[in-house]
């Protein structure tokens, strides 16, 4: 198993267009597994493969308490099943500490394959379709902050750029400490 780097906002590469999965191979199983990894590691509750940079139609999400329910989606297709849409609080792993009101459907239909290339076919509703839209919108090179005002996509790419200087500190103070016996 791996930790996979995620790409942060405004890296070009988070708007590359996913091509649909053609076949689960091992290679694609072993990538299912990396993701789930590195969404528990950075704390997330979804990924989608853009935001490790691989280009193609594949989600990883666990909504359980637990973190012991991972849910693999690929090529997935979303439909509305209600017209109305409903304000959520949305976090991104690519956008680390911005947090803001996405609107977006309350209740989807979610067409994919699991991670055995099985097809599924179910309704869901709440955080768990916000969420799918959300790491839709990755495949489609949409990020969350792309729905906010001008001024808060420019706040958005100064706080990710301060963000990351700390963590690079961190990592580089954490090299520095010596390794105790
Ligand atoms: O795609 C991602 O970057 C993962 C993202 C998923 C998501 C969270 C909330 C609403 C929509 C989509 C995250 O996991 S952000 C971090 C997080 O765990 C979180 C943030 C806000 C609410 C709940 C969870
Ligand atoms: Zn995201």
């Amino acid at each position: 198993m791996a930790l996979l780097p995620i790409l942060s906002y405004p890296d070009p590469r988070l708007r590359t267009i996913a091509t649909p999965v053609k076949e689960v191979t091992a290679e694609i199983k072993t990538l299912i597994t990396d993701m789930i990894e590195t969404m528990y590691d950075a704390e997330g509750i979804g990924l989608a493969a853009s935001q490790v940079d691989r280009h193609i139609q594949l989600i990883v999400m666990d909504l359980s308490e637990d973190k012991d329910t991972p849910m693999v989606f690929i090529n997935p297709k979303i439909t509305p099943l209600v017209e109305e849409k409903q304000p959520y609080e949305e976090g991104c792993l690519s956008v680390p500490d911005v947090y803001d009101k996405v609107e977006r459907p309350n209740k989807v239909r979610i067409e994919a394959l699991d991670q055995d290339g099985q097809a599924m076919d179910k309704e869901v509703e709440g955080l768990l379709a916000v969420c799918i839209q959300h790491e839709m919108d990755h495949l489609n090179g949409v990020i969350f902050v792309d729905y906010l005002s001008h001024l808060k996509q420019t706040r958005a790419r100064d706080k990710v750029r301060k963000v990351l200087k700390i963590r690079e500190k961190q990592e580089a103070d954490k090299q520095l400490q010596p390794t105790s016996v």
